[in-house]
């Protein structure tokens, strides 16, 4: 008989391929969860370095490590920007991180979440409560469903629309789109403003310039933003705002109110916003693009 030593050493390891050639590789104490939810293959492991994480088709979409900087990026900008936001739309998001922090706004009176994949609202609710907790919220109305066609369907509805999606494959290609955007705009009320996440500056230049191009074709305020994340590719994740009056830039450092943070603070409201050369170059390159258009 062999000894089975090696067994007692086993680990176990996720890894994401981010791009064909580079990746992260995670140790996994254990799987709590792994199923196909008929949209998509999902997993929450727990990772000895980042505490649970949530995978949607093999792509990290959050551990309880480092969701704050992404929950606090894509939500406060924008709901500090808007004087006094009180409707605000999520699509995508099921987690719940960003409801979480959209709640931390007095002013807001109702926050709707359009999910596409109910199973992942479910699997957040069980396995990630200090991302989900904000999902009990009386404010929170959850509809699961299409969040393209609930823009669609929503005429001057909203102050803020954040646009919390996966990567544009799958069931997430059409929140790319200028026509969503342009949707977007339309759902929007007069002087409110959207944020999607735009992936990495790195890895998804064309991303970047297309979504540039789209958003500006719509909103004729039109910035880019970034953040460190560490578990999503390259680490460095940019957001970009659409808004049909407010500029974040205007806004007066002094009259943000304190928040619960722990990235996202008055002076990174405005940091956020000083793009390296690399990145201002991307953006000036979807200038040209969208004039195309
Ligand atoms: N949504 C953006 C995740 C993108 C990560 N990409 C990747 N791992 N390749 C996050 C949703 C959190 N509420």
């Amino acid at each position: 008989m062999q000894r089975q030593a090696g067994l007692f050493a086993m680990e176990l390891w996720f890894t994401e391929k981010q791009t064909s050639s580079v990746g992260i590789t995670c140790k996994v104490r254990r799987t709590l969860l792994e199923e196909h939810t008929g949209y998509q293959h999902m997993a929450v492991l727990e990772t000895e370095q980042f505490g649970r994480m949530l995978v949607l088709d093999g792509m990290v979409q959050t551990t309880e490590a480092d969701e704050f900087v992404y929950h606090e990026m894509i939500v406060h900008v924008a709901m500090n920007t808007h004087p006094r936001p009180r409707r605000v739309a999520v699509i995508g998001g099921g987690d719940g991180g960003t409801i979480r922090e959209v709640l931390k706004h007095p002013s807001v009176e109702e926050a709707v979440l359009v999910e596409i994949d109910g199973r992942v609202v479910e699997a957040a609710r069980e396995f990630l409560p200090s991302i989900s907790r904000g999902l009990a919220d009386p404010r929170v109305r959850i509809e699961i469903g299409d969040g393209v066609e609930h823009i669609r369907n929503a005429k001057e509805a909203y102050d803020v629309i954040l646009i919390d999606s996966t990567e544009p494959v799958g069931a997430a290609v059409g929140l790319f789109s200028p026509e969503f955007y342009r949707d977007v705009c339309n759902a929007l009320r007069e002087d409110g403003l959207m944020v999607a996440q735009t992936e990495s500056p790195f890895f998804n230049q064309e991303l970047i310039r297309r979504t540039q191009a789209g958003i500006r074709a719509s909103f004729p305020v039109t910035r880019l933003y970034l953040a460190n994340i560490p578990t999503y590719p390259s680490g460095l994740w940019s957001f970009t705002v659409g808004s049909r009056r407010y500029d974040p830039l205007a806004v007066d450092p002094a009259s943000i109110p304190p928040l619960d943070t722990r990235y996202y603070c008055p002076e990174i409201h405005h940091a956020a916003f000083r793009l390296p050369p690399f990145v201002r170059q991307l953006v000036g390159e979807a200038a040209a693009v969208g004039d195309g258009v």
